[in-house]
């Protein structure tokens, strides 16, 4: 069962969005163009409350893109993005969503992030993703979506976890910080994460 995971592919993260990722419109086509290739077709939306730890604007004299510490644990903070039922929350309007079987939110816990489409950032919570697509039967899953280096890799490294082959599309994502990304690439390497292309489908 070949199955593509789409990430956050949400106006905020779009240029003129909230939280942009540079050309992060480019891979809406990339991802239309693909989704009949596969059997299943899922998604991820980040979803905050207005509330939610990740905004600076929650932690006073703080500013976006500041690190802080939360229960530990370190959290960058976002300027605010996609929350909860605003136009930023929204699919890119031209992103084809006809094939989709669910969609999977993330980000709901005003306490704690979650950047994987899977579990949050403390691994304490599981979005119920891995017992889906495992009741689905799926064995080889594709991901691809926003930003390419935070979200879209810590899916990826979650489902390697979780023992499902994984394909990383790099042309239908594109990264918030292209630098890190390239860091990123090569650990994905090392562990199996197999770097393809849509053309490669
Ligand atoms: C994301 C930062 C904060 C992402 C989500 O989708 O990559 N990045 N929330
Ligand atoms: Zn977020």
């Amino acid at each position: 069962m070949k199955t593509l995971l789409i990430i956050d592919v949400q106006n905020d993260f779009m240029p003129g969005g909230s939280l942009p990722v540079p050309d992060g419109d480019k891979i809406v086509p990339i991802i239309n163009s693909m989704q009949h290739k596969f059997d299943l077709v899922v998604a991820a939306l980040d979803w905050h409350p207005q509330d939610h730890v990740s905004f600076a604007s929650n932690h006073e004299g703080k500013s976006s893109f500041d690190e802080i510490e939360i229960q530990g644990e370190s959290q960058t903070l976002w300027p605010h993005h996609c929350v909860q039922g605003t136009e930023g929350a929204k699919f890119h309007r031209d992103l084809n969503t006809n094939k989709w079987e669910a969609v999977f939110r993330k980000g709901t816990d005003k306490e704690i992030d979650s950047y994987s489409a899977f579990y949050d950032n403390g691994h304490l919570k599981s979005t119920g993703l891995t017992g889906y697509l495992k009741d689905k039967g799926v064995s080889q899953l594709f991901l691809c979506g926003l930003a390419a280096d935070i979200c879209v890799y810590f899916s990826a490294y979650d489902a390697f976890k979780e023992g499902f082959a994984c394909f990383f599309i790099e042309d239908a994502s594109q990264p918030l910080d292209p630098k890190k990304f390239q860091e990123l690439k090569k650990k994905m390497n090392y562990l199996g994460i197999q770097i393809i292309s849509s053309e490669d489908i």
